[in-house]
């Protein structure tokens, strides 16, 4: 294949992707779509400058338009986020989650966090960013009935521990963290209080799933392209939570620590995303939750087994469904197959699945994020609920049903929620 041809087909793949994704019905719960604005900021000559380092303190010459951007998305996060302070530099929620434990922890410090099976991020383990750090990594006790922390075993955990810092948050998500409840024991033994928003910045933005900063999180570490609907990075938000040297120390361990040059063109981004959550972010983060809850409901109606009935289901943008009964191999035998009729979405292991399960999990994960932004409503939720059910229950033929989801998705093209399109009629 000469040069030219490997150009024109990477050039294809990507044009064929564009064409497939607006055909199907994503609801990978850690996915969105941007707005033509942010779309701009991200193909933007931005992507070509070296930056590193404080707006007007840098360490490149050629930073006056850069420097302007990044103080007015400092100024947009910390309104949004009623927070002190907020840096847009991490380049993913990992990145992010590597400062935190570099910036407020040392090597052989305790940490408590959620387990990956639990529904943890795989940053906050020992085979992630909080070994890299050398952390003592232990797991917060686990209520598989009330699919959160056991409150008042953490609390003894805490007392025992003494941790230096403790891990709310995860990818999992489907009920806030207890954060108002354990954020005063973890201070009585020192340690700091860190949430990791990756999944729910964009609810938090809007008011609508929990407020860390204010029920006692000294940090909030994020991704910003899940339900904050921006580009792909990261982002670390914080009131000020010690001493001077204690957030310089934390400002040292993001740059130099983990990055050198940020992603100016993502950053940009990421500013342009913050002005659009404070405009319309509260009509967003309702119409998410209202929509999570809807597919929950129609997902009972049509016979599955939807995880929380008693707590309502769900109140963020995941939707999380039991499918061992359907068939040996669950979410593994699942997820493929609704792929085929053009739904995309995870699957997961449960709290109670035994690790070895990892391939054959007993559960889906849906979000909903990505098709609120497109403009779907609650009508839509029973829709794609039927859909599911068709493939999963009624084994009709993915094919076939992929038709239907073209039909059902091509009426969805705009990017709501914007400057460029506004709320949804
Ligand atoms: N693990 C990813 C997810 O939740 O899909 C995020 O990093």
């Amino acid at each position: 294949m000469s040069y030219a041809e490997y150009r024109k087909k990477i050039l294809g793949f990507i044009e064929d992707h564009e064409k497939w994704r607006k055909s199907t019905i994503n609801m990978i719960a850690s996915e969105n779509v941007t707005s033509p604005t942010v779309t701009r900021a991200v193909a933007s000559g931005f992507m070509h400058k070296y930056a590193e380092g404080w707006p007007r303190a840098r360490y490149y010459q050629g930073c006056k338009y850069v420097d302007e951007v990044e103080l007015l998305g400092v100024e947009l996060f910390t309104k949004l986020f009623k927070s002190d302070f907020a840096d847009l530099r991490p380049i993913s929620g990992t990145n992010a989650n590597q400062a935190a434990f570099f910036g407020l922890t040392n090597a052989g410090d305790k940490a408590i966090v959620l387990h990956t099976s639990h529904g943890g991020h795989i940053s906050h383990m020992p085979f992630g960013a909080a070994g890299m750090r050398g952390l003592e990594v232990h797991t917060w006790p686990f209520d598989n009935e009330e699919f959160n922390i056991d409150v008042d075993k953490a609390e003894k955990m805490i007392r025992e521990l003494e941790p230096k810092i403790v891990v709310f948050g995860g990818s999992l998500f489907p009920f806030p963290h207890p954060v108002k409840e354990l954020a005063p024991v973890a201070k009585e033994v020192g340690a700091y209080v860190m949430y990791d928003a990756a999944h729910v910045l964009g609810l938090i933005a809007g008011g609508q799933f929990q407020d860390p900063l204010r029920e006692g999180a000294d940090i909030i570490t994020a991704s910003t392209h899940k339900t904050f609907p921006g580009p792909q990075g990261g982002v670390i938000i914080y009131k000020r939570f010690g001493e001077t040297e204690e957030i310089a120390r934390l400002q040292w361990a993001i740059f130099p620590g983990v990055l050198s040059n940020h992603h100016l063109h993502h950053m940009a981004g990421k500013a342009l995303t913050a002005a659009e959550m404070l405009e319309y972010g509260e009509a967003y983060a309702k119409q998410i939750v209202k929509n999570a809850k809807a597919l929950a409901e129609a997902l009972a109606e049509e016979g599955f087994k939807v995880i929380g009935e008693d707590k309502g289901y769900t109140e963020s943008h995941q939707v999380i469904v039991d499918v061992s009964d359907l068939h040996e191999a669950a979410g593994g035998w699942a997820a493929p197959l609704l792929e085929e009729a053009g739904i995309i979405l995870n699957k997961n292991l449960l709290p109670w699945d035994p690790l070895e399960k990892v391939e054959k999990p007993s559960g889906l994960r849906i979000g909903v994020q990505e098709v609120t932004r497109v403009g779907m409503k609650e009508d839509e939720m029973k829709e794609i609920a039927r859909f599911i059910k068709r493939v999963l229950i009624d084994r009709e033929d993915p094919k076939k049903v992929e038709k239907d989801v073209f039909y059902f998705r091509r009426n969805y093209t705009r990017v709501y929620y914007s400057f460029d399109y506004g709320l949804p009629e």
